[in-house]
């Protein structure tokens, strides 16, 4: 009988070096790690209720936001994986107030990676979709170790990058070399396998993601911009369907195969626009990233995200992400008030 099954993420990789001769493999090791923690993490999600692994775990992070368990154990997963690669020189977390230097031997390891380990922690209580987001760098700067320098990277530097989505399947998706591939880990062979060849997101979307509650707190162009998306503005567009999970990672992924537009804007605080609530070294970045390879686009509304120089590893960002028509028109919106 012939067997024939899908290729393995390792495989796929593997395969999609052979077009750089130059290449020792050393990607495909870190890549495999980072699915690994994937693996890891989405376990414990499936068994978190059980396993007393659910709520908080009484401390709070920098910012005086409660940390989950589920948080913290994520966090734990992602740094040992990824000093277990050897190829990480330093890295950073969303839940790390300080990054973390791993050893680096003679030949150097070459890489530097961002993790949002968790994304969408209000969900883990109520079994609801959960992701996690990586971005690698080339290390740039001079020396064995790794420094702030290599971690403030503007996104166009970015290596590769992708999410995880821990839903009813848990799928790892990553962009590198202008193609976006996505993998569904087969919980029998323990392995992510090549489900989404050559993801390209629609070019004008059916759905936006936003927390509408905060409506009254925007400036006039993210409102007539929801205005629009919702079809109560006078233009007459057809209306979008919203959907909201909690979730960026989650709102993000159906964006990617669907098309359509995530946002988190900021608020107006005291006659200021403040920059909402996503960092853009974790989240923003890396996403833009991917749907940049895919034919999309990201932006805060008045720049490129990709195009954005890091100046603190915790920055935050207005974020406007998705199909390249929905983007266009809010940042027409945001141009047209001059903001
Ligand atoms: P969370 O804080 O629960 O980790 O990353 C920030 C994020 O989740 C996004 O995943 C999500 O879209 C958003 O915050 C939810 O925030 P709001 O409750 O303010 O909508």
């Amino acid at each position: 009988m012939e067997h024939t099954r899908r290729p393995t993420l390792i495989e796929y990789v593997l395969s999609q070096q052979k077009a750089h001769p130059g290449a020792t493999g050393e990607f495909s090791i870190l890549l495999t790690q980072i699915a690994l923690a994937g693996k890891i993490i989405s376990r414990e999600l499936k068994q978190a209720g059980l396993a007393g692994s659910l709520g908080l775990s009484g401390e709070t992070n920098i910012f005086g936001e409660e940390v989950k368990k589920l948080d913290q154990f994520a966090n734990q997963i992602f740094v040992r994986t990824l000093e277990g690669s050897s190829m990480v020189c330093i890295m950073s977390s969303e839940e790390m107030s300080e990054p973390a230097e791993f050893e680096c031997d003679q030949v150097g390891a070459k890489y530097v990676v961002v993790i949002d380990p968790l994304d969408g922690s209000s969900n883990t209580d109520v079994n609801g979709n959960l992701g996690s987001i990586f971005a690698i760098y080339p290390k740039i700067s001079k020396g064995p170790r790794g420094s702030e320098e290599d971690l403030l990277q503007p996104a166009a530097n970015i290596a590769a990058a992708g999410y995880i989505v821990y839903g009813p399947g848990t799928v790892f998706v990553y962009a590198a070399d202008g193609c976006v591939s996505g993998f569904t880990l087969d919980i029998g062979y323990g392995e992510f396998m090549l489900s989404h060849p050559d993801v390209k997101i629609p070019h004008k979307g059916r759905y936006y993601s936003v927390n509408e509650s905060y409506y009254s707190k925007w400036d006039r162009p993210t409102q007539m911009f929801v205005d629009y998306l919702r079809g109560t503005d006078s233009g007459g567009a057809k209306p979008h369907s919203s959907r909201y999970s909690g979730s960026l990672t989650a709102d993000f992924h159906r964006i990617m195969l669907e098309g359509g537009v995530y946002l988190y804007p900021g608020e107006i605080k005291d006659g200021k626009k403040t920059s909402g609530k996503l960092r853009l070294l974790y989240e923003a970045a890396p996403l833009a990233y991917v749907v940049y390879q895919a034919g999309g686009l990201a932006s805060t509304g008045s720049h490129r995200i990709l195009e954005m120089k890091p100046t603190d590893l915790h920055q935050r960002v207005p974020l406007i992400i998705g199909s390249a028509e929905d983007v266009i028109v809010a940042e027409e919106l945001n141009r047209k008030r001059g903001l």
